[in-house]
């Protein structure tokens, strides 16, 4: 039987940053809204106070299936889980829902940018978004991104008058509800393993990031990782405009290094072009270089001129969490990679600097192999510190397989006890690294909460 749907209503379920601002721009566009979290403490509670205020309906503690599946429009947070049982109720009842953005870009008209792929992602948009507007775009920045670097999509929905350009940093979690919406660029950095706590399978979280090739049209322009063969094989026959970038081949038409530059061929009568020296860059690590690469490819598909790309990309500075200097202590360098929640991630940050490294790696468990890390570890970490609720098994993991030369102690107790191991092991010269590979629940609200914490420990003066 079919449900009796209010095509005015729109029932948003989870009440974090991009529920409110949903439910928020659901009420500027004239909607009955019903919000409803599982939760009910703060900030939830506080969020939803402020919106009963502004006219919705708010339901915390538990959720009402009824009254979201009354609704026209459920949009889901991406926090929760296909598996979760208000969405598993909602699917019995044949009631479908969308995710925030898809949500958001249906009152959106300006042309997207979309950003999305397993690491990198955070930096690509950013950087695009910068090199935008240094070239003069009117360019508004938000997504997955999070972090004060940029609001949720719905939060630029209602923004007025809108950028004539908006760059959105999409995850998986995402992507997976999304319907109508179309990039005008695509950009996809790279393809590994990630979220194995909420997929079952890497073919099916892969499969959450193929919705963006599925969601262009022949219009689209898409900004690939040539180096990536999973990344190509996905890309490949679809519809649209391809570039490529690459650190270790000539890629045309697409962007890629020569020497110290980086070069730019957009398909154009121009043919290649250098842009900027590899220098003007200021992030650390190879894997930089990369999404510098990409991010220049996905602004000039996005409208940007290249003139200004030197000054911009030597404006841009290393993003919080992100291989982020903290300073310098008793001839040791400590850098915060907090936002390193997999191998692959931490292994990039670990190939990104010179030894000898003390690498701290813990904290929930998301089910990878953290054998993942060693060939990075080879002749530049003489220790790791393991800790956490994965520490057990990252210690033995990586004990097993790195053999003799490294040590891997194992701190059973917080994370100051953590940091002052690392502090215990580092030598001057020395790099002290958190690139934990695992998300921070165990012990933190989320990851800049961990590094927040490593910043502020790093300096010593505690244990
Ligand atoms: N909840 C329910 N019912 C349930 C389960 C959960 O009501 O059955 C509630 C929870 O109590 C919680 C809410 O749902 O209040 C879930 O919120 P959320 O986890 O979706 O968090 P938001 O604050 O909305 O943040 C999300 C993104 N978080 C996740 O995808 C986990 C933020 O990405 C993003 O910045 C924000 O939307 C705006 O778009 C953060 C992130 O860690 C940065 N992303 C992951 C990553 O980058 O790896 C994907």
């Amino acid at each position: 039987m079919k449900e009796e749907r209010d095509t005015n209503k729109v029932a948003v379920i989870g009440l974090g940053a991009s529920g409110d601002a949903a439910a928020r721009l659901a009420l500027l566009k004239g909607a009955k809204v019903h919000v409803t979290d599982a939760n009910s403490e703060d900030p939830v509670a506080a969020r939803g106070t402020a919106l009963r205020d502004l006219g919705a309906e708010v339901r915390l503690g538990g959720h009402d299936i009824e009254a979201i599946a009354s609704a026209d429009t459920v949009v889901v947070s991406p926090g929760i889980p296909p598996r979760a049982p208000v969405l598993a109720a909602l699917r019995a009842r044949g009631v479908a829902w969308v995710s925030e953005p898809e949500f958001a870009c249906r009152f959106i008209s300006s042309p997207l940018t979309i950003v999305t792929g397993t690491n990198g992602k955070t930096t690509t948009a950013a950087l695009c978004a910068h090199l935008l507007r240094e070239a003069g775009v009117d360019v508004a920045l938000g997504g997955n991104i999070g972090g004060g670097l940029g609001p949720p999509a719905s939060t630029l929905a209602a923004t007025d008058p809108a950028a004539d350009r908006i760059v959105l940093e999409l995850s998986s979690f995402q992507l997976a509800d999304i319907r109508d919406l179309t990039p005008d660029v695509g950009v996809m950095t790279n393809l590994g393993v990630d979220h194995m706590d909420r997929y079952a399978t890497v073919a099916d979280y892969h499969r959450d990031k193929r919705r963006l090739f599925e969601a262009g049209d022949g219009n689209t322009t898409w900004v690939v990782n040539g180096d990536d063969p999973a990344v190509l094989a996905m890309a490949g026959g679809v519809p649209g405009t391809h570039l490529a970038f690459s650190t270790e081949t000539t890629q045309t038409p697409g962007a890629f290094l020569s020497g110290g530059d980086l070069m730019l061929d957009c398909g154009d009568r121009d043919g290649p072009r250098r842009v900027a020296a590899s220098c003007d860059v200021r992030l650390l690590g190879r894997h930089n270089l990369a999404n510098a690469l990409a991010a220049l490819l996905a602004a000039a598909a996005s409208g940007g001129g290249s003139a200004t790309a030197p000054a911009a990309l030597r404006s841009f500075p290393p993003l919080p969490h992100r291989l982020e200097p903290v300073g310098t202590f008793g001839g040791v360098l400590w850098v915060n990679d907090s936002k390193a929640t997999n191998v692959a991630a931490a292994a990039s940050a670990l190939a990104s600097l010179d030894g000898p490294i003390v690498m701290l790696v813990g904290g929930t468990d998301k089910g990878e192999d953290f054998g993942g890390l060693v060939p990075a570890t080879r002749g530049r970490v003489h220790t790791v510190v393991v800790y956490g609720s994965a520490g057990a098994r990252a210690g033995a993991e990586i004990g097993a397989a790195v053999g003799g030369g490294v040590v891997v102690r194992r701190i059973e107790g917080d994370f100051e006890e953590v940091v002052a191991a690392g502090r215990a092991a580092a030598r001057p010269g020395d790099t002290v690294l958190l690139a934990p590979a695992c998300s921070s629940f165990d012990m933190f609200a989320n990851y800049q909460a961990r590094g927040d914490a490593f910043r502020t420990l790093a300096p010593g003066g505690g244990r």
